[in-house]
């Protein structure tokens, strides 16, 4: 009885044209003014001002987010989550990540869908075996989980993975068992849902057009489509769009944006255990709990703030992932789309304040910051509060481009690089 009710219940709400469902965040105008602002609604901005409310007690706080939750790269990435970078510094940074995410759902009460599979990432030449096992070393040492897999124990992991007689043969992988995937959508509405509920304004459909300064050069708020807004305090977590926000405020940053491209097939029965990523040739791939393939491809070679890029590049990712999965040459693809990465010359993030007192900065995640979104929205949230970095973000700055403190993750952000 109880079964038959459910899905009389499911077919009458699917057809009600949603009617009776409650929104899970409001929809309010904006106030004159709050003690924060963040600029963003993706992961990590939602994430910030959750973690504002409920770890620092700052909860007049508004999301401005000038399309709609999750519309830029949180719901465009293909949600692979790891944390095997190679120096002490991001180590200590993607780590701090990945332990949050086994805790995620609980803490929002919200099931993001986090599914540690493993990603095993594949070394086809010898300078990748290099790489890659030194990687493992040097992660082992910092006590992140790494291990080296011969081509063999690569397959009897992927068993779909050929090996041998193709253009790219595998020479083996570097295996994080606790790395995987989440749902990304629900980690962006479990954010919105769950900092709403401790009083952020979320507000769509509002553009940030100018950074507004006092007399002392403090930032005072911004400019939006929907008018003025004051705040002492303002957080710029805009990814692609990063270093147009921070040009309004006369700063500017050593960013480069790019569209990055993703496809998802058809849905299949369950066939892809895990997450393969394959550096050297652009190509990684998972399966959603959909049965959709997830699958993508490299950057563009040239700048852009299209959310599209060139075919040119997917037909290579195809290339490469039908090389490696022949199975897969029968899959027809549902659909395609871009988003716009933010890339710093070290491929590492800057997370912390800029010259303007006030006003701070999360950007430069580039191909890699959905895994980074619960850590990096904690520790963007601890240095707002506290007008000064975490010890775990303390290395992010946006300074070490002058001082030459750099962390080249260029081997470990991996694909797209
Ligand atoms: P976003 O989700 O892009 O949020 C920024 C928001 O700022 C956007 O919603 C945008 O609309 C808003 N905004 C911009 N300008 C303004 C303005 N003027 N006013 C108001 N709002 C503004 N990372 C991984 O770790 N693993 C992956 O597998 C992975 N795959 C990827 C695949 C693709 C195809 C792409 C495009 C990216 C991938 N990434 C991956 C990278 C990852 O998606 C991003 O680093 C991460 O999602 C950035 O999150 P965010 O919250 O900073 O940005
Ligand atoms: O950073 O792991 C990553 C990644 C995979 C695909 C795109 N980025």
């Amino acid at each position: 009885m109880q079964r038959s009710f459910s899905a009389w219940s499911l077919l009458r709400r699917g057809l009600g044209g949603q009617r009776g469902w409650s929104a899970q965040w409001r929809s309010p105008e904006p106030q004159p003014s709050y003690d924060a602002l963040i600029v963003g609604g993706g992961g990590h901005g939602l994430g910030a001002a959750y973690y504002l409310a409920r770890e620092h007690g700052i909860r007049r706080v508004a999301v401005l987010e000038k399309g709609w939750i999750g519309g830029g790269n949180t719901g465009r990435n293909t949600t692979i989550i790891r944390s095997n970078y190679l120096f002490d510094e991001s180590a200590a940074l993607y780590d701090h990540a990945l332990q949050m995410w086994s805790g995620l759902s609980q803490e929002l009460n919200y099931n993001v869908m986090f599914s540690p599979r493993g990603v095993l990432m594949l070394a086809h030449t010898v300078h990748d075996v290099q790489v890659f096992r030194r990687h493992v070393f040097a992660n082992r040492a910092n006590g992140v989980q790494n291990e080296w897999l011969s081509p063999q124990q690569a397959q009897a992991f992927c068993p779909v993975l050929k090996i041998t007689d193709i253009r790219y043969p595998v020479l083996g992988g570097a295996l994080q068992r606790g790395g995987g995937t989440a749902r990304h959508d629900a980690v962006a509405w479990g954010y919105a849902r769950a900092a709403d509920a401790l009083g952020v304004d979320i507000i769509e459909n509002c553009e940030v057009t100018g950074i507004l300064r006092a007399d002392s050069g403090a930032v005072a708020g911004v400019q939006t489509t929907r008018g003025a807004i004051r705040a002492p305090k303002v957080g710029v977590s805009a990814a692609g769009h990063s270093s147009v926000i921070m040009d309004m405020a006369g700063v500017r940053v050593p960013l480069s944006s790019y569209p990055l491209q993703a496809l998802v097939s058809e849905p299949v029965k369950p066939i892809f255990p895990c997450v393969v990523m394959s550096n050297s040739i652009h190509a990684y791939i998972s399966q959603s709990d959909k049965g959709e393939l997830v699958i993508g491809a490299g950057t563009d070679a040239y700048n852009s703030y299209t959310q599209r890029g060139g075919p040119h590049i997917t037909a290579h990712a195809l290339e490469a992932i039908c090389e490696l999965f022949p199975m897969f040459r029968r899959l027809r693809m549902l659909r395609c789309w871009g988003g716009i990465v933010d890339v710093t010359p070290d491929r590492s993030p800057i997370l912390g304040k800029t010259p303007v007192p006030g006003l701070y900065l999360n950007c430069g995640w580039g191909t890699g910051g959905f895994k980074a979104t619960p850590g990096s929205a904690h520790l963007f949230a601890w240095t707002i509060a506290h007008d000064a970095p975490h010890p775990v973000n303390a290395p992010f700055t946006l300074e070490r481009f002058r001082d030459g403190n750099l962390i080249d993750e260029a081997a470990a952000a991996a694909v797209a690089h």
